[in-house]
């Protein structure tokens, strides 16, 4: 059987959701029995590295997790271009690969939105100056759109993972955290991990989380919201954490008890971690992330009040965060917000993944081409 092959570009624009949405597709295509060689193009090796250790920084060319990972610079080996070519977030595909391309699957993977457009937009094609057709490709949460990428035994590695309490233990030992520290968990401590962008409301954060009846550790990845740690107190406590590999991450986010995410990739892990999460947006001009935000909330069927913490949580009025915040943490709140975190998951698996549908598309352009 012939295995369509894949050619990734992805270039660092800023931070790490490029390369971790990048990745993870990589990933999931090179274990897919159905798939031939995955190659992986990167501009940026160290940020790759920082969120997966064996990537090594200075390699032109290397294999990690059955992917080959090339450099991404002005000189390439001189290859031919795999059958399907994926352009990561409109990154621009280089001229030699340009030149290449001949029957080959050319597709612009776009970035992750809520918003009601994205259904017309999606698996359009755009003719390109060499002739071939560009299909954008749009993530998203509903069944006519690209899907969300979502390994297929997620969901079982997860319970097997959560199942065995040595996990979390070896997981706390490998980022370092004191004994002393992991006591606190041990006595009942809520732990949230805090992956959010530094204008994110600290004083809610510690407010609502650090009650006396209920205290919680917060794991902040280093150089995050850095003004957190200032504002310990005998019931709310910071531990900073190192940057891990994107599976510890993800076992970070199913071993708290709550999550605060911020971009596209960490977003999605914390809707398959199925616990309470807080998604911390990236602030744009004009508030145009609030309809972003107001179309993704709308999806979730949250309730009303929840809906209302989460975009709380990313306006400047702190004192409204802090009372949402505190609501939301009380234990019925907690309890019904967990629920609906829970059935949200259980919508979204409902539906097929990202490679589903990348494979059925191509499957489909195939055969009629
Ligand atoms: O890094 P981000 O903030 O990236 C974002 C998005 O790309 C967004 O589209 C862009 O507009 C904005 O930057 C400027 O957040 P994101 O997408 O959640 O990606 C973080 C990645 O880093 C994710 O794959 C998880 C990974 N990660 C680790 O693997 N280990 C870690 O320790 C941490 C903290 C993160």
């Amino acid at each position: 059987m012939h295995l369509p092959g894949f050619d990734i570009f992805c270039r660092v624009v800023d931070n790490y959701g490029d390369i971790g949405v990048c990745w993870r597709l990589a990933k999931q295509l090179a274990q897919h029995s159905e798939v031939g060689p995955v190659r992986l193009w990167v501009d940026d090796l160290a940020s790759f590295h920082q969120i997966e250790k064996c990537v090594r920084p200075t390699a032109a060319q290397q294999v990690a997790r059955g992917v080959q990972i090339h450099h991404w610079t002005q000189t390439l080996p001189d290859v031919r271009p795999l059958e399907v070519v994926v352009e990561a977030f409109a990154c621009d595909l280089p001229q030699m690969f340009l030149d290449r391309m001949t029957d080959n699957l050319w597709i612009n993977l776009e970035y992750l939105s809520a918003e009601d457009w994205v259904e017309s937009c999606h698996a359009l094609p755009s003719i390109q100056p060499n002739g071939l057709n560009k299909f954008f490709f749009f993530p998203g949460f509903t069944p006519r759109t690209g899907g969300l990428l979502r390994e297929p035994d997620l969901l079982d590695s997860q319970a097997t993972w959560t199942a065995l309490p040595e996990s979390r233990r070896a997981l706390l030992d490998k980022i370092g955290m004191p004994d002393h520290v992991q006591g606190l968990l041990l006595k009942g401590w809520r732990q949230a991990f805090v992956f959010c962008y530094n204008d994110a409301p600290a004083q809610a954060l510690a407010n609502a989380l650090g009650h006396p009846g209920q205290p919680t550790l917060a794991i902040v990845p280093r150089g995050v919201l850095p003004e957190l740690s200032q504002l310990q107190n005998e019931s709310f406590q910071v531990f900073e954490s190192p940057f891990v590999d994107q599976d510890d991450f993800d076992h970070l986010l199913w071993s708290s008890d709550l999550n605060v995410v911020r971009g596209e990739d960490s977003l999605v892990r914390a809707i398959w971690a199925g616990k309470p999460f807080l998604w911390h947006i990236y602030r744009q001009k004009e508030d145009a992330h609030m309809a972003k935000l107001d179309a993704w909330l709308e999806r979730t069927h949250l309730s009303a009040e929840f809906r209302q913490t989460i975009r709380a949580f990313n306006q400047t009025d702190e004192s409204a965060a802090i009372a949402s915040l505190q609501e939301a943490v009380e234990p019925r709140a907690w309890e019904q917000w967990r629920m609906e975190c829970l059935a949200f998951r259980q919508a979204m698996t409902d539906q097929t993944s990202l490679v589903t549908r990348l494979l059925a598309f191509r499957a489909e352009k195939a055969g009629s081409g």
